[in-house]
């Protein structure tokens, strides 16, 4: 028996058949620091509140798989030192051994797909680490998409990461990648980028359309729903290059690996900024908060 714990709001969202939107708490617990990361979460759960939604925070607490946070539970993980950060690879464990932990993109998905839950929202997805041709490092959440039918709306893969390499591994493990309402890949904290998308889609029910036939047709995976930053929230690549440059170089002089990369470079990457990559950051998933639920709003059961 898997031990899902429904929070009251999602379980009346059930049981009245209301569209609901997942959310991923890694984010929280190794994307944002306190009290940030909190605020955050209360507000994209507003957003989608307000869109006619109702948000699931996604996480492992005390053995139990949490379908939804109460706000004290929201606030404990959020101050939660030393939070695990669960994929695929050890979601399991950390549920049978009644620990805690935080889910990323891959683990949100798999627990949204049990819990029944179509659409998710969160920032950026792990993607193909630069030097991935020696250190070997692709993000789990790719292999996910192809394999668990969620639809995940981001704001693309950062910049930390080889883009190119990324979208090829995508497209090699058959995910469709959409933007949304533009023909240009978005790059997170640029609305737009060199990359033309795979697919294009402007409407919520055209992107609810395609992870329905997708299901019709018997092919597993979800859908990347990659959604442009808003104009005023951006920050230039030319800004960020430096930034990232430097964070790169850090982490590999010290030796920074496996895990612990991505919240290596997004901590640095906050520092180095004085907190403006914080604030785009904000910006971007609650923009994704109220696409994901206008996409679950049409999505028929
Ligand atoms: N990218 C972001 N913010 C994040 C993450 C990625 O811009 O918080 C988190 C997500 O939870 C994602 C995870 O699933 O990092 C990927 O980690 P890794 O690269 O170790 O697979
Ligand atoms: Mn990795």
């Amino acid at each position: 028996m898997i031990p899902l714990h429904y929070a009251p709001e999602v379980a009346a969202a059930k049981e009245a058949g209301k569209a609901i939107v997942a959310l991923e708490s890694t984010i929280i617990t190794h994307g944002m620091p306190y009290p940030q990361n909190v605020e955050t979460a209360r507000l994209v759960e507003g957003d989608i509140r307000d869109t006619g939604a109702v948000p699931a925070t996604i996480a492992v607490m005390d053995g139990k798989l949490h379908i939804g946070l109460t706000d004290d539970e929201l606030d404990t993980l959020a101050q939660t030192k030393n939070v695990a950060k669960l994929s695929r690879a050890d979601m399991a464990a950390c549920i049978a051994t009644g620990g805690t932990g935080a889910t990323t993109v891959a683990a949100t998905m798999i627990a949204a797909n049990l819990a029944g839950i179509h659409v998710f929202a969160t920032g950026g997805i792990g993607g193909v680490h630069k030097g991935a041709e020696t250190s070997f490092d692709i993000s789990a959440d790719l292999h996910e998409l192809a394999q668990t039918p969620v639809t995940v709306v981001a704001a693309g893969a950062k910049a930390i990461l080889d883009l190119d390499k990324t979208y090829e591994v995508l497209e090699t493990l058959g995910v469709p990648v959409i933007a949304y309402g533009q023909d240009m890949l978005p790059a997170f904290w640029s609305a737009t980028s060199p990359l033309p998308a795979p697919l294009r889609m402007d409407t919520p029910s055209d992107i609810a359309s395609a992870g329905q036939m997708r299901a019709a047709m018997g092919l597993p995976g979800g859908q990347l729903i990659t959604n442009p930053i808003p104009a005023d929230a951006e920050i230039s690549a030319e800004t960020l290059a430096p930034i990232i440059a430097q964070a790169l170089n850090e982490a590999e002089t010290q030796g920074i690996a496996a895990k612990a990369v991505t919240p290596f470079l997004l901590g640095r990457i906050f520092e180095l900024t004085d907190g403006a990559s914080l604030v785009a950051n904000i910006a971007l998933v609650r923009n994704n908060a109220r696409l994901a639920a206008q996409i679950a709003c049409v999505w028929t059961p």
